[in-house]
């Protein structure tokens, strides 16, 4: 129960990665707030297994790129429980798009929601930890795709390192508060993000192949490094990066 006090705000946690977070944290006894952009009802099963698996949870309807919504659901946060310690800046979009297709507004929304999401959650949340004078933790799924390229990604991957490097500031102006921000970088997570590109086989299996550890990865091989960053053992981890993808970058030879 390392969370037993602890209030954690996880966008984007209607599913995938964020849900499995979500799910995590609650485990442990966080009172976790489920943000989601309108899918209320699959909000509500991540809410309801976390209070199966004795935790609490609230759910808050927010677009992470509208800054009148993500102030209202830290406000509805603060209502419920007077305190956030954590903030997981999860909540990210990535339809995949040849780059001689990719159109303007394309280009623009994935940055609203990927990097400017992180910004208005980074904000809000740390001007209520620096508040409470109690520190705090900001973690930030960033991307392998923050190191690499890709193909079908070039609207993305800028997004990542933004927000890796958004981190690495952050890390610099709110330590002083106590409050630590860190990035993960999954490797390939297998999700609804990328389910159509691996709806063929045969991409699933080159894929797979290239990670050393023989499989794409799984939501849950993210919650724990989560879990462990927003934990007391992360305490002196600021401005770092963890990357989670079995090896996958350094299989280049
Ligand atoms: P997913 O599509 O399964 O889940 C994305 C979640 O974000 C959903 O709950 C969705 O509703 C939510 N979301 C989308 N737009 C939102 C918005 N405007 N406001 C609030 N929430 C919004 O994808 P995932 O694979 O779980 O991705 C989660 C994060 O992990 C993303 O930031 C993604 O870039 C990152 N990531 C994923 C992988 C991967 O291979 N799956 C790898 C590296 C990084
Ligand atoms: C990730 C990484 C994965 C891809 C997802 C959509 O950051 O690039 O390989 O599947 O994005």
């Amino acid at each position: 129960m390392r969370f037993a006090d602890r209030v954690a705000v996880v966008t984007g946690a209607s599913r995938g990665i964020g849900r499995a977070i979500a799910i995590r944290l609650g485990s442990e006894g966080a009172r976790v707030v489920v943000n989601h952009p309108g899918e209320a009802e699959m909000a509500e099963q991540v809410a309801a297994e976390i209070v199966r698996q004795g935790g609490a949870a609230m759910v808050a309807d927010a677009d992470v790129s509208n800054a009148d919504r993500v102030a209202q659901m830290f406000d509805a946060a603060l209502t419920r429980w007077n305190r956030v310690d954590i903030l997981v800046n999860n909540a990210g979009i990535c339809p995949f798009v040849e780059w001689f297709d990719l159109t303007e507004d394309l280009f623009e929304r994935v940055h609203q929601v990927n990097l400017k999401g992180a910004f208005l959650c980074s904000q809000a949340a740390s001007r209520i930890m620096r508040d409470q004078g109690r520190g705090g933790r900001i973690i930030s799924l960033s991307s392998i795709s923050a190191l690499v390229g890709g193909s079908f990604q070039t609207h993305y991957t800028p997004t990542k390192a933004g927000i890796r490097s958004l981190m690495q500031s952050l890390a610099i102006v709110l330590g002083p508060y106590g409050i630590t921000c860190n990035s993960i970088l999954p490797g390939t997570i297998l999700t609804d993000i990328n389910q159509a590109h691996y709806q063929d086989p045969t991409i699933l299996t080159r894929d797979s192949a290239r990670v050393p550890l023989g499989r794409l990865g799984e939501p849950n091989d993210i919650a724990g490094v989560a879990a462990f960053l927003a934990s007391d053992d992360a305490r002196y981890i600021n401005g770092a990066d963890i990357l989670v993808d079995g090896g996958l970058f350094v299989n280049l030879q």
